[in-house]
């Protein structure tokens, strides 16, 4: 499994499989949701109300992954996952993990063998982005055993220069 940093905007990455950043309620919102929302079209946001109104009637817990219609993305999948709120109180990096985890693993059942992740948590949910890369690129490395035969590429998609860097130091530590 090839792990690679391309830096710009994820609603353009030519995957099969893009990771959002989404909440529980999987109705949209900022950020890369935002983005993925209003470029993929109406059909994700519709795909997102019937797993709401079938299997996730309170929405999707943190640290989840689900899989819909990428709608007009270049990408067949948008692999919908909730990210914890960072928090100094309490860790909640296992959740965080969990995201990298579950998404991987649904990305697996779909089919997917290309897969690309934001930084989880690191927008609006308040993450320092140089831990939230650490834990991104390191939890993506430990799946090698369990996912590496299935998933060939994972991109890390980072918006800016401070995220970019900030990969690029946790992926040459690997
Ligand atoms: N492509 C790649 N990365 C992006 C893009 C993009 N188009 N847009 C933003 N980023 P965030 P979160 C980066 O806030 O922190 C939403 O409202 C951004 O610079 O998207 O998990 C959801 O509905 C940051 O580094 O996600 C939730 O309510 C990273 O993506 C909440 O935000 C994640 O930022 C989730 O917050």
């Amino acid at each position: 499994m090839d792990m690679r940093i391309q830096p710009g905007d994820i609603t353009r990455a030519q995957v099969d499989a893009v990771v959002n950043a989404a909440n529980s309620s999987l109705m949209g919102g900022g950020g890369v949701d935002g983005a993925i929302h209003r470029r993929g079209g109406p059909s994700i946001l519709e795909a997102c109300r019937e797993l709401r109104n079938s299997s996730l009637p309170d929405g999707l817990p943190t640290g989840r992954a689900v899989a819909t219609t990428a709608g007009e993305l270049p990408a067949t999948w948008v692999i919908h996952t909730v990210g914890p709120v960072y928090s100094i109180s309490e860790d909640r990096t296992e959740l965080l993990v969990s995201c990298y985890r579950e998404s991987l693993r649904a990305a697996v059942d779909v089919g997917a063998t290309t897969v690309a992740f934001p930084a989880i948590s690191a927008g609006i949910y308040g993450w320092p982005l140089e831990d939230a890369t650490r834990v991104a690129v390191e939890t993506v490395q430990e799946m090698i055993d369990e996912v590496g035969e299935r998933i060939t590429e994972v991109l890390f998609v980072p918006f800016d220069e401070a995220a970019e860097n900030a990969y690029r130091r946790h992926i040459a530590g690997c």
